[in-house]
């Protein structure tokens, strides 16, 4: 299997605006009403991670990517994410903060918060605004192991990517 990434945080956390950005399809990120595959991303709808009945959902197209994205917004306080999340989900994680630029945003609390939900992994600090944290994404994604990511955030040595234990 090709290595892939299924982005999944709240609604509004910022998940499409930031696949349009990865993939360059070149148009604004609308309300996400379902699954979105595009060629090594899969765009989720807040939905599915905001509501538990849709668990199952996420659970099941977890089987065909390698990686899942815990995507936190700087911007809020709210922790959609059930404690230990990750742990139920058999696939590499990355945490990704969005909106590092915005007025209130608080990388702090949003690192605090995706340390309990994945557990362990990298955290990358991301504006698309400042299109900045977001060269490290794929490279990760491209990696087959924890270790394989935390050798790349050692190796990158960026105050923008962090590794948790
Ligand atoms: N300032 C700032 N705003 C952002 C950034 N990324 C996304 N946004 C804004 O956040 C809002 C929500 O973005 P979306 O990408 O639609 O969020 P989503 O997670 O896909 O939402 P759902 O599809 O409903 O799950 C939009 O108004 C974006 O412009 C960022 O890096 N900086
Ligand atoms: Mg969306």
């Amino acid at each position: 299997m090709k290595n892939k990434v299924m982005m999944i945080g709240a609604i509004d956390a910022g998940k499409t605006t930031l696949v349009n950005e990865l993939v360059d399809i070149g148009t604004k990120a609308r309300k996400t009403q379902s699954l979105e595959y595009h060629d090594w991303v899969v765009d989720t709808p807040g939905e599915y991670t905001e509501n538990p009945l849709y668990y199952k959902n996420i659970m099941a197209t977890s089987f065909q990517v390698t990686h899942v994205a815990y995507v936190q917004d700087a911007t809020t306080h709210k922790n959609i994410f059930p404690p230990g999340f990750g742990g139920g989900v058999p696939k590499l994680p990355i945490g990704i903060i969005t909106k590092a630029d915005a007025k209130g945003a608080d990388i702090e609390r949003s690192f605090n918060i995706l340390k309990r939900v994945m557990l362990r992994g990298p955290v990358i600090i991301t504006s698309v605004v400042n299109k900045t944290g977001l060269k490290h994404i794929q490279p990760l994604v491209i990696c087959n192991s924890l270790l394989e990511m935390k050798a790349y955030a050692e190796k990158h040595n960026d105050p923008l990517l962090l590794y948790v234990e």
